[in-house]
């Protein structure tokens, strides 16, 4: 457990960094998701460079595509590619990109547009069902996300089809881009709806290494049902001036901020 948790904060330490040099990205939303991306790559899921084109390894869609910095770092961790090509970000010419494309090695998806990933991921599950392949899809949407239809066009459709090889994670950090989500567009109470809808639905603190391989421990959750994962978490988790802040959705750090994160970071690192 103890690897894990140093692996979120050098990812998070990666994703400060890699936004600082490009001077753009979605700050906080990598923050509060990083957890998750560590626990599914290096805990649960089978998606490795190694077995990337065979059509038995795990899927996992990345809804909130606007979060693509954790993704990068994480692909980059697991060998999907060289390390240093992370500081191509946002560079002309270079494939990384502010949103997941499939011209990054281990991308399944391209997404960024809100309210699709979901879709996808039932697409890709019904498939995997049909063709008796036991191989599972993840998908991790935002809870802002949620304020798209699709999403919930998605769900029926899931519950339906009984798509217990689909685990829906719901990064549910209570913020948008402009503020509240029950602000905004009210989402509670989002546990029962998701249950309505026919999903077998758990919630632990999804900026905790440990809650998380507990949670995902127990999947298939209920046989015959969608996965539901509420993850409780903190958008700009592990830098306590942008935790809980709408406005580190998109900032970038100024330098003394940089050095005050890094600060903090490095000093988690060294009370673990
Ligand atoms: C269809 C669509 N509409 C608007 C946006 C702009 N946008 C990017 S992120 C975001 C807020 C998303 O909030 P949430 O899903 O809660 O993400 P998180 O809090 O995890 O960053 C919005 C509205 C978009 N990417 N796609
Ligand atoms: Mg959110």
């Amino acid at each position: 457990m103890r690897t894990l948790q140093r692996k979120s904060i050098e990812y998070r330490k990666t994703i400060l960094r890699i936004i600082k040099a490009a001077n753009a990205g979605h700050t906080a939303g990598s923050l509060s998701c990083i957890d998750i991306l560590n626990v599914l790559y290096n805990y649960v899921m089978d998606i490795t460079p190694q077995n990337f084109s065979s059509p038995q390894r795990d899927r996992y869609i990345q809804s909130k595509g606007h979060s693509v910095e954790a993704l990068y770092v994480v692909l980059a961790d697991k060998g999907f590619f060289p390390a240093a090509e992370l500081d191509t970000l946002g560079r002309f010419r270079s494939h990384f990109v502010g949103h997941p494309t499939r011209k990054v090695p281990g991308i399944e998806h391209n997404t960024g547009a809100l309210g699709h990933g979901l879709s996808v991921s039932v697409g890709l599950a019904l498939g995997a069902k049909y063709r008796g392949s036991p191989h599972r899809v993840f998908t991790l949407l935002g809870d802002g996300e949620l304020a798209e239809g699709s999403s919930w066009e998605a769900l029926m459709a899931a519950g339906h089809y009984q798509l217990d090889n689909l685990v829906i994670i719901v990064d549910r950090n209570r913020l948008q881009i402009t503020g509240s989500t029950e602000d905004v567009m009210g989402l509670e109470p989002l546990a029962d709806k998701f249950a309505a809808f026919g999903c077998a639905v758990r919630s632990c603190d999804g900026n905790d290494v440990e809650a998380l391989t507990q949670a995902l421990e127990q999947l298939p959750f209920v046989r015959g049902k969608p996965n539901l994962l509420l993850a409780q978490t903190t958008k700009g988790k592990g830098v306590s001036f942008m935790e809980d802040v709408a406005r580190w959705h998109h900032r970038v750090p100024a330098d003394e901020e940089y050095a005050a994160a890094l600060r903090e970071l490095e000093t988690a690192e060294m009370t673990l």
